[in-house]
């Protein structure tokens, strides 16, 4: 419009030109890790199962075998809001709430946020994420066990990579191993890295849940989703994932 009058004079701006370009949000690297793990282990069966970060001591220490004088309920290696509630330290608290809702047979994944009042450095934060999965039903093996966590690791990295079983102890799993996984560095140097642990469900967890424990057998694992991206990825430490720099988060 020219003076209120119409002008033949063409078009006011050139449609062909290249617009302008959008910044476009994307899914954060430990989000895509997630969702492949329940993907993979939607394959083989798990149902998947989410539960409130704030928990009291029952979900998070009581029913998991931990007792008020364990090292883990100190107040100081612990986020507590007041006396009986806290920031849940790991995400078995999503398990005994399953458990304590239905009978076996049972196969479950639950992922999520925990937190650990951890010193930071390159590989620990006083928040990360878990992935604990959970089968109980009759006759229930640590063969189970090793051979879901053996095809786990091969979809997840997509080949057969060296790990294994390292004996250890949680209150909640007897017997309990730690897995590690063997990483090559680029001299040829050799590291087993710590994944995460597993066991078989220590019989005082179902007698918490009231669950028979002379009919029913389980296991359950839980891993540090950081550590199994850090380890697909080459990611050097754990901070980059939560400070937010599109340049390291463009990569993915
Ligand atoms: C770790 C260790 C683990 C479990 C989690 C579990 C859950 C129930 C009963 C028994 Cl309900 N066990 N979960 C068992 C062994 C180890 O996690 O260091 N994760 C990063």
């Amino acid at each position: 419009l020219a003076g209120g009058k119409r002008v033949a004079s063409g078009p006011l701006f050139d449609v062909t030109l290249p617009g302008k370009q959008p910044n476009l949000g994307s899914r954060h690297v430990i989000m895509q890790v997630t969702e492949e793990l329940l993907e993979i282990f939607g394959r083989m069966g798990f149902e998947v199962g989410y539960g409130p970060e704030i928990e009291d001591e029952r979900h998070n220490f009581i029913a998991l075998n931990i007792p008020p004088s364990h090292p883990a309920r100190d107040p100081l290696d612990n986020f507590y809001i007041n006396e009986s509630t806290l920031l849940r330290s790991q995400t078995s608290t999503m398990q005994i709430r399953e458990m304590e809702r239905r009978r076996p047979p049972i196969r479950l994944v639950a992922p999520g946020r925990v937190f650990r009042p951890d010193a930071v450095d390159a590989t620990h934060m006083y928040m990360f994420h878990q992935i604990e999965a959970l089968v109980v039903d009759e006759g229930v093996s640590m063969i189970d066990l090793k051979t879901t966590i053996d095809q786990f690791i091969q979809a997840f990295y997509g080949e057969k990579l060296h790990w294994r079983f390292r004996p250890s102890f949680f209150p909640f799993t007897e017997p309990s191993a730690e897995v590690d996984l063997l990483l090559r560095d680029k001299n040829g140097q050799e590291n087993w890295i710590e994944m995460g642990g597993c066991g078989m469900v220590d019989p005082n967890v179902f007698e918490a849940v009231g669950i028979d424990s002379e009919r029913y057998t389980g296991w359950a694992f839980g891993f540090g989703i950081e550590r199994l991206a850090m380890r697909k990825y080459g990611i050097g430490d754990i901070r980059w994932l939560f400070e937010n720099d599109l340049r390291f988060l463009r990569q993915f």
